[in-house]
């Protein structure tokens, strides 16, 4: 949160009083959105920024794939190229059903591959940083030389109760009843120290949600509940149901697994058998969103009905604020995995874990 130049004032925006009293008294920011922002981060398209006006040839008519790759250390980004829909193909280089959006917003190591049939002519293409401080400009140009001018920045985006974990309450009063570090919340295995400042009182899952800004933008937007798998996915249940809890102190700027700073030295992996699977309940107890990664292995989202056979695979799955996320593995890659978080100073900081999937099978 250094530079950030969007804090919320006593007076400015549409929060309550009473709503302001209430951030105020639990010393958390509704407007720490960005760990680093546009103040420090120039953002680049293909390692270009907006004064360079980096170019996309095409010729009118033709369809033309994008391969949408979040390479940032640090920014989730709304991408959108204004007057041209995009049809998403690919989450995570695997084959969904065609989806028409309008807008997406990508997590760090997220990809989308997405079609487009730009009309003759320049456009902009925006990949705005989700706090709103900047944004990463090209052109998709049907003409040399001819800059397409992008929109003005939108406003900045204020995190609501939703993003506190107070579930689908969306407003104070109420929620002051409850405390936020109820250590019962948690499984005991979760250690509630100076890295946790805080604990989501009722955590929903927020799979139908487009990322921070989002919800209430007047186009289409991209959601994970949009995504199923182009093929059926052999259909297994889970044979065991495991919780993390993504957990910081975003004062402290401490981040880490169910409490626990990962270090190379404790050897207390998260531990998966060889070809069981395993239905994995992601709960963000911070106020951010994390994407998480894992190694090695693709797993499906659960984002559907109870007997969906087309669960979308991914590697990597942003989980809302205060909120949950779920996923299914089937461990089918023996070794050791790298687990964490892909915003790079989280992982850095100890959002991170070994995954271990073992035995070897016998014949490897
Ligand atoms: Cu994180």
């Amino acid at each position: 949160h250094y530079f950030n130049r969007q804090m919320q004032t006593a007076t400015e925006g549409e929060m309550s009083g009473e709503d302001r009293r209430m951030w105020g008294k639990m010393r958390m920011n509704p407007r720490d959105i960005s760990d680093v922002t546009g103040e420090t981060y120039t953002f680049l398209i293909n390692g270009h920024g907006p004064a360079d006006n980096l170019e996309f040839m095409f010729k009118p008519g033709e369809k033309v794939r994008l391969r949408i790759i979040n390479g940032s250390a640090m920014t989730f980004f709304n991408v959108r190229i204004p007057g041209v829909p995009m049809e998403v193909i690919q989450a995570d280089g695997q084959d969904v059903q065609d989806v028409a959006v309008d807008e997406l917003q990508i997590g760090v190591a997220e990809t989308y591959d997405v079609v487009v049939s730009p009309p003759d002519g320049s456009h902009a293409l925006v990949a705005e940083a989700m706090d709103r401080s900047g944004m990463g400009v090209a052109s998709l140009t049907a003409h040399p030389g001819h800059k397409a001018s992008p929109p003005p920045l939108r406003e900045p985006v204020t995190l609501t109760m939703a993003d506190m974990g107070m579930g689908a309450m969306d407003h104070g009063g109420e929620g002051m009843d409850h405390s936020m570090r109820d250590k019962s919340l948690v499984p005991p295995d979760v250690e509630v120290g100076p890295g946790v400042d805080m604990i989501a009182p009722m955590p929903v899952d927020r799979m139908d949600f487009p990322g921070l800004g989002l919800d209430t933008v007047e186009h289409r937007v991209l959601r994970y509940t949009d995504l199923k798998s182009k093929k059926m996915n052999p259909h297994r249940m889970p044979e065991r149901t495991m919780q993390i809890h993504l957990t910081g102190n975003m004062e402290r700027y401490m981040w880490s697994f169910d409490g626990k700073k990962f270090t190379s030295v404790t050897d207390d992996p998260i531990r998966f058998a060889f070809n069981e699977r395993v239905r994995v309940k992601l709960v963000n107890d911070t106020m951010m969103a994390h994407p998480i990664h894992l190694h090695g292995h693709f797993f499906e989202l659960v984002n559907g009905g109870e007997h969906n056979m087309h669960q979308p695979r991914k590697h990597t799955l942003v989980v809302q604020p205060g909120s949950s996320a779920t996923f299914d593995l089937t461990a089918d890659e023996p070794g050791d995995w790298a687990f964490h978080c892909h915003l790079l100073y989280h992982m850095h900081a100890g959002m991170m874990q070994v995954v271990t999937v073992r035995p070897f099978p016998e014949n490897s």
